[in-house]
């Protein structure tokens, strides 16, 4: 299909848009423009949310653990929640896998698409009060519509996408997302309650002179991600570690840069999972001109085998990825 990038005006509301672009979309039976729109409501609730954490006792820890054995806050639980509930209400999703839930979440109704989240990605900076942020991934689902999800609906490798984005909650609430078609940006008013076209048809820079990486766990990192570290200290890059994934990815996607989360002699296989938090930003890199991978194979090529699966993480502009790649020998 001819890749019709109508650049739209800066300013147009959500709705309007995907409106507008419906006729990008591989099935532009309006399925796929309400599930964006069930996402992006949820979104503005959660964000409501974060927004009074500090005023009403939903920040913190709440004494359990993820399937991750990571300990569950407050407000990881409650945009948990909020997601699968807009999701349930819209209908057009059958399926979630999410960060926060052991098993498919199987919704039991006509929907054709499988959703996996991050509900609230990063949380543990809610309570010091930085950004955080909501990464999903689209997919159709492959068993009969009405029937029993089965694992195969969700172990789809991530060239399956049919969407993928991000929420940010950070000094502006933004919605970044892209079916294959560019990659688009909305900055939400919460005094209209509107997301509005920010960023059009964004494109990562090619190069740039940010480093993401957490130091702190050096010494466990593969003596080739070691000698890239030395590499852009030697090229006086900036090191810039949030920890919060969606706003250092976000920060490279506007600027260029580099985000990696290694193999480590503790966590072999990284610490980010694919379904979940990689694929969907590895098709966003993608779409925008950047590179996602392994350290050695496209992210968006890995065949899943389990739905809480860890991959190490290269992500950002396509010329520094490249660079980091080539000191692995
Ligand atoms: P570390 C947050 O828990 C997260 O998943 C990402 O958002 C973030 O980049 C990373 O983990 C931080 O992990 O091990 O560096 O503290």
């Amino acid at each position: 299909m001819e890749d019709s990038r109508i650049a739209l005006p800066i300013g147009i509301t959500l709705d309007r848009f995907i409106k507008r672009k419906q006729e990008e979309f591989q099935y532009a039976t309006g399925e796929l423009s309400q599930l964006l729109r069930d996402i992006a409501l949820a979104g503005k609730v959660v964000n409501r949310e974060i927004n009074k954490a500090g005023l009403i006792n939903i920040s913190g820890a709440i004494g359990t653990q993820n399937v991750q054995g990571e300990d569950q806050q407050k407000l990881d639980v409650l945009a948990n929640i909020r997601f699968i509930r807009a999701l349930t209400k819209g209908g057009e999703a059958c399926a979630i896998v999410s960060e926060e839930d052991e098993e498919i979440t199987d919704l039991k109704n006509q929907g054709r698409y499988v959703i996996a989240i991050d509900p609230l990605d990063g949380s543990s900076n809610i309570d010091v009060n930085v950004s955080i942020g909501t990464i999903f991934s689209v997919y159709r689902r492959i068993t009969p519509v009405g029937s029993p999800v089965k694992k195969e609906d969700v172990l789809q490798k991530g060239i399956e996408q049919v969407a993928a984005g991000y929420l940010l909650y950070g000094s502006s609430t933004m919605l970044v997302y892209t079916t294959g078609h560019g990659v688009y940006g909305f900055t939400y008013e919460p005094s209209l309650g509107e997301y509005f076209l920010s960023h059009s048809d964004m494109i990562i820079p090619a190069t740039g002179k940010t480093y993401s990486i957490n130091e702190g766990s050096y010494n466990g990192f593969p003596e080739s991600v070691k000698s890239y570290i030395q590499f852009c200290k030697d090229n006086n890059y900036s090191a810039r570690y949030i920890g919060s994934l969606v706003a250092d990815f976000h920060r490279n996607l506007l600027k260029g840069g580099i985000y990696i989360y290694p193999p480590t002699t503790k966590i072999p296989n990284g610490k980010l999972r694919l379904l979940y938090e990689c694929n969907a930003l590895a098709f966003i890199a993608e779409q925008a001109g950047g590179i996602a991978t392994t350290g050695t194979q496209r992210i968006l090529e890995v065949e899943p085998q389990e739905f809480h699966q860890r991959v190490p993480l290269f992500i950002g502009s396509k010329e520094m990825v490249e660079k980091a790649q080539s000191f692995h020998t």
